[in-house]
């Protein structure tokens, strides 16, 4: 620490978005400041450190901070390439930091998520989630449901998470349920990047695959997004192993045969129009990552839906 009163972490009044150096004091999500105060907030960041449900290799616990750290490198950039707004200062955001659970204990973290969350909700601020591994999901999609209704679904995926063959709750069968618990709408949902064996009876979901992800032009991927979901709000969750493991080895269960970080980029920044409530980037084991890889893809991608966001808000004054 320097003596420096323009630290923003120890001044009530310092811009938060002044240049500071990347590699000091507390890591939060872009530099954002950490904060509590849900009230007047557009935007709360949540980290979910939960890898209990994780059929395969842990290690998505450390996700959360491996992501902030890494979004240190993209703090730089005012109006990030293509956008042409500083989205920082569109919409009042906050770093809520993380969620807080005993060890093992799963049904604190639910609790947690829906009491939480729901208090974001409640404010009107959409929610930002780094994860965890993708079971957290479900309780997000249980307290978005309780206050916008049946949502959409837009999930990136190497695997559709409606399987039946492990525990009831594991990190592949938050889809199987979220259907039958009536939180999503599945005639409005649709499941991208697949490619692994799945059931289709076990789920209406459209599904696009990780094949026809690669072949498909991105324009027409997002109209076939677009006209999914139509006007119902939207919950968009990413898998970070719906990336080719070139492009995210850091993950429980990679699968070969995904997209590129340029092209998930791509659809992200086409959805702009659609009304996203609330989104998470999930499963980054940063022991299995080399060089940062999928921590930077992670917090590129969460950068990347904040735009999405905020291209729907208007400026402020
Ligand atoms: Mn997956």
């Amino acid at each position: 620490m320097t003596d420096d009163e323009s630290s923003k972490y120890f001044t009530k009044d310092s811009d938060p978005f002044d240049t500071e150096s990347m590699f000091a004091n507390a890591y939060s999500f872009l530099g954002i400041p950490f904060s509590r105060q849900v009230e007047k907030t557009d935007l709360a960041i949540l980290g979910i450190p939960y890898d209990l449900a994780t059929t395969g290799r842990a290690g998505t616990r450390h996700g959360p901070q491996a992501v902030r750290i890494a979004s240190a490198n993209l703090r730089w950039e005012e109006k990030r390439w293509p956008w042409n707004f500083d989205v920082r200062k569109r919409i009042n955001a906050i770093d809520y930091g993380d969620l807080e659970f005993g060890p093992g204990e799963s049904e604190e973290m639910i609790e947690g998520v829906i009491r939480h969350t729901g208090q974001f909700y409640q404010e009107g601020a959409k929610t930002l989630v780094i994860g965890g591994d993708h079971f957290i999901t479900l309780p997000l999609l249980r307290s978005v449901h309780q206050h916008y209704g049946k949502v959409a679904l837009v999930h990136f995926d190497a695997h559709t998470d409606t399987y039946t063959v492990g525990a009831k709750y594991d990190h592949g069968s938050m889809f199987y349920h979220a259907p039958r618990e009536g939180l999503v709408d599945p005639a409005h949902s649709i499941q991208l990047g697949i490619r692994t064996e799945y059931d289709p009876d076990d789920h209406e979901f459209m599904v696009l695959s990780g094949a026809e992800l690669n072949d498909q032009p991105t324009i027409d991927i997002i109209d076939a997004i677009k006209q999914r979901v139509g006007s119902l709000p939207v919950y968009l969750t990413f898998d970070i192993d719906c990336l080719d493991p070139a492009y995210a080895p850091g993950t429980g269960t990679p699968v070969v045969g995904g997209i590129s970080t340029d092209k998930a980029l791509k659809i992200i920044r086409g959805l702009s129009g659609i009304n996203i409530v609330a989104a998470d980037v999930v499963e980054v084991a940063p022991s299995y990552d080399h060089a940062e890889i999928t921590a930077l893809a992670g917090a590129t991608l969460l950068l990347e839906l904040m735009y999405l966001i905020g291209s729907n808000t208007l400026p402020k004054e």
